[in-house]
């Protein structure tokens, strides 16, 4: 007779066969058999303070590595805690999985502990959500998940394990494991639309590219490099895309992009949406070439008109294009020699304008200087992750990733509380980085607590809070509204010492009042190497020209 197998143990094999070599977790009695499961396999679990900890840091696993991430947790209100991050995975498009526990199948529909309809629940922040029907099937719905997730533009898959199915043991030749099944998703466009493409591009005299999250998510980076090498095309950066250029770099721009959009007589869009963060779109000149690259079919054309849309793989698409436009592109990418220069210069002026306020004495300390600091800071080998409101509008502007795929930020559903599931996952699949994590003090107090568990899993990072008592972001838009006095309400935090918190988890911890003291207390936390908290106040009166203009509600 076949060797019998639990469904805990197939979802544990299931997850070896994609690669995935952690979960992320909360326990409860409908899972733990998940958790056993694990240790024959050899995949780790990190167990955390709060669903929606473990969900982020899922998201925040896939976009390191490039694999899905995993995050495993109870039924009912444990999965209702991890809606959060499953809906900041689906806005962001990072694939992940997210499997709840579930009451017995023998007692469905009869109030069993914990029970909820959570499949009816995530099926609209999800590519995928499902039922386990049955034991035999578990590995092979783990791999249907796993494969959904990579369908477009990825996003989360949800499976609910009832717990009968999931304790119940099965002969092992009965249960289907899938080994091999994924298509490859690297699309390289339709031929004619790169031949376009290059077309356009050998006739533009002023082209500039926006590379955005999805030219990280395919692993396009040495494409897109070649692409505005090979080309000579500006190139702005964002979302997860930030860093694909070094700064410094020649075709590195960042704030001239107003300028370039609106000049611009080719606009190129890759793997990002025409969402908010682009003003849907409005931005462009309505005179422009408007062309857009993206893994989704249905993000292609979506609230603005475009001269030509390609659906395909970014890096594919990039290095197709580059290919067809050599040869036919000698004069042209000669010609763009003024364009880059007058770019250049509105690039400058917009940096030099700024530099007193990054060099600011200020005391309580101006938020440009506290976000010029950290980006002093950051090597090649730092991931940066913001999280917060006002904070990191200004961090924005001013912090440059030196290397590609490191910055995380939540993406368009603008969590907040991504930041401590972000930097667990980014230590644990790359230790070799050093992480550092911008706060506001709002965005850190709803998922905190995980701190400890970064120092039980001993996963050093150096955490700085741009602490204003407020949740300032929002204080700007409700004062400006309502009047300075009545702007208050809702919006205030205490004087919170995060530093102190640090330490009573067994971090390392600093507060820091004069700006001068930012760079050696960074340094002292880069030395600890604990996970630490460094608790800048800054001036609560100073908010982000972002936040004045309320540009996210345009
Ligand atoms: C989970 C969540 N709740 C509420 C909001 C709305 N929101 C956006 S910015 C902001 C203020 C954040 O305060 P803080 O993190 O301290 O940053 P600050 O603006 O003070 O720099 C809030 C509450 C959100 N984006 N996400
Ligand atoms: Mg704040």
């Amino acid at each position: 007779m076949s060797e019998l197998i639990s469904g805990g143990h197939l979802v544990a094999k299931a997850l070896k066969a994609e690669g995935v070599d952690v979960i992320y977790t909360l326990c409860g009695g409908h899972i733990i058999d998940i958790y056993d499961g694990c240790v024959d396999e050899g995949i780790e679990v990190i167990d955390v303070r709060h669903e929606q900890v473990a969900a982020h840091a899922a998201d925040g696993y896939a976009r390191i590595t490039g694999k899905p991430g995993c995050a495993v947790v109870t039924a009912g209100p444990g999965t209702t805690d991890a809606v959060t991050g499953v809906a900041n995975a689906f806005r962001a498009e990072s694939p992940m999985l997210l499997i709840g526990g579930q009451g017995a199948l023998s007692q469905h529909k009869m109030g069993s502990l914990q029970d909820l309809p959570h499949v009816d629940m995530m099926t609209p922040i999800t590519k995928f959500a499902a039922t386990v029907p049955s034991t035999e099937r578990v590995a092979d719905l783990v791999s249907m998940a796993f494969r959904e997730c990579y369908h477009g533009a990825p996003g989360p898959s949800f499976l609910e394990i009832p717990r009968d199915v999931l304790d119940a043991k099965v002969p092992l030749d009965k249960a289907r494991i899938p080994a091999s099944y994924r298509a490859s998703t690297k699309q390289a466009g339709d031929p004619e639309a790169i031949e376009r493409l290059a077309d356009l591009l050998a006739h533009s005299e002023k082209p500039c590219i926006l590379l955005g999250t999805q030219v990280w998510t395919c692993r396009g980076t040495d494409a897109a490099i070649d692409f505005v090498r090979a080309l000579n095309v500006p190139a702005y950066m964002n979302g997860s895309g930030r860093g694909t250029l070094p700064p410094g770099d020649p075709h590195h721009f960042q704030l001239s992009r107003r300028y370039a959009f609106t000049e611009a007589d080719l606009i190129i869009i890759v793997g990002t949406p025409f969402d908010f963060r682009m003003g849907y779109g409005k931005r462009l000149s309505p005179t422009a070439t408007v062309v857009q690259i993206d893994l989704d079919y249905r993000t292609v054309g979506k609230n603005r008109d475009i001269d030509l849309g390609i659906v395909g793989d970014a890096g594919a698409v990039l290095s197709a294009v580059t290919q067809a436009a050599s040869g036919r592109i000698q004069n042209a990418a000669a010609r763009r020699k003024e364009w880059i220069e007058e770019l250049r210069t509105v690039e400058t002026q917009a940096y030099a304008k700024r530099l007193p306020r990054q060099h600011s004495d200020d005391r309580p300390i101006d938020p440009y200087r506290l976000v010029h600091e950290i980006n002093e800071f950051l090597t090649e080998d730092s991931i940066y992750i913001g999280d917060g409101g006002d904070i990191v509008t200004f961090s924005g502007q001013v912090v440059q990733p030196k290397s590609p795929g490191h910055w995380m930020d939540p993406g368009p559903l603008g969590t907040l509380g991504v930041g401590v599931a972000f930097a667990m996952a980014a230590k644990q699949a790359r230790p070799d980085k050093e992480v550092v994590a911008l706060f506001g003090d709002g965005a850190f107090s709803l998922t905190g607590w995980d701190f400890e568990t970064m120092v039980r899993f001993d996963l050093p990072f150096i955490g700085v809070i741009g602490n204003n008592s407020s949740m300032n972001q929002i204080r700007y838009g409700q004062a400006a509204k309502y009047g300075v006095d009545r702007g208050r309400i809702g919006n205030t935090l205490g004087d919170v010492r995060y530093d102190e918190f640090a330490k009573l988890l067994g971090g390392h911890g600093e507060e820091v009042r004069d700006p001068a003291d930012i760079a050696p207390a960074l340094q002292r936390a880069r030395e600890s190497g604990k996970p630490s908290l460094i608790n800048v106040w800054v001036d609560p009166e100073v908010y982000a020209p972002g936040t004045m203009n309320q540009t996210m509600y345009k």
